[in-house]
């Protein structure tokens, strides 16, 4: 088994459940702060997620409202200030404790950092939203633990356009690089594909059922051996979290076994 020189991490889904626990609560938190009386529900906001860009979502669903500005230009200016709101009620939340990484997220970051594998964010959510998080859980100098760190701001198109993964690698520097996504959602696997990065899918809360294409394995998260697709080796041990050993397992089958929907 090879190992691994890189590791791109979404943030959305797969740190933590950004999406359920933020993004979702703070959108609300700031209609009502704006004098809007739209609300998303967690059904209303599942089915908004095919868009990517918290502020592309929201003009997505203005054009449903009849209450709505009329005019393109009023709506980007108002979509704007919506978002904006709702990023400091994000980040908020995040500084008050109610969202917490993901099981397995800093385990998998420490051993990385332990046995020299580099890590990447592949993000297209704004910055401000990544710094938000990960200054609280890993503290002020969190961008020192990462050698490439992509976000919204940095890509003229989202995902699930490679562009993000691109620039990623462009990043992590030249020359053949092993390196593996870890994603939850259809386009952020889109996104890895297209830009030929294997990649592998965390289950999230929106994601729980979508089919993704062509990830090397799926699991319902980093905490925990059991229930991947393909399903990982036993060897004697006992169940414990997913590690960089069984990643590189999984980059070594890809070309042997059938991607998984
Ligand atoms: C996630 C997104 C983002 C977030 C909200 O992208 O689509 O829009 O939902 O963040 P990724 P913003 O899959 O790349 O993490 O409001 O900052 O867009």
């Amino acid at each position: 088994m090879r190992r691994l020189d890189a590791l791109l991490w979404d943030v959305d889904g797969v740190l933590a459940e950004t999406e359920r626990d933020g993004h979702r609560v703070a959108f609300n938190q700031a209609f009502e702060a704006c004098g809007l009386p739209w609300r998303w529900d967690d059904a209303r906001y599942g089915e908004l997620l095919r868009i990517s860009g918290g502020r592309e979502r929201l003009l997505a669903d203005m054009a449903t409202h009849a209450d709505a500005p009329s005019l393109a230009r009023d709506r980007e200016a108002l979509a704007r200030a919506v978002h904006a709101r709702k990023n400091t009620f994000h980040a908020q939340r995040i500084a008050a404790g109610a969202i917490p990484l993901r099981d397995g997220v800093l385990e998998l970051m420490q051993e990385c950092l332990a046995r020299g594998v580099r890590m990447g964010i592949a993000s297209t959510t704004s910055r401000a939203n990544v710094d938000a998080l990960l200054h609280h859980h890993l503290g002020a100098a969190w961008q020192g633990r990462f050698a490439a760190i992509v976000c919204g701001e940095d890509v003229q198109r989202k995902k699930p356009d490679p562009e993000v993964y691109v620039q990623a690698l462009r990043r992590l520097g030249d020359g053949p690089l092993r390196v593996v996504a870890i994603e939850d959602s259809p386009d952020g696997v889109a996104a890895a594909r297209a830009a030929a990065v294997p990649v592998l899918v965390t289950r999230s809360a929106y994601f729980a059922a979508a089919t993704m294409a062509g990830a090397i394995a799926i699991g319902p998260g980093l905490q925990d051996r059991d229930g991947w697709r393909p399903a990982l080796p036993r060897d004697g041990r006992p169940p414990g979290r997913v590690g960089l050993d069984d990643i590189a397992v999984w980059v070594d089958r890809r070309e042997a076994v059938p991607r998984f929907a």
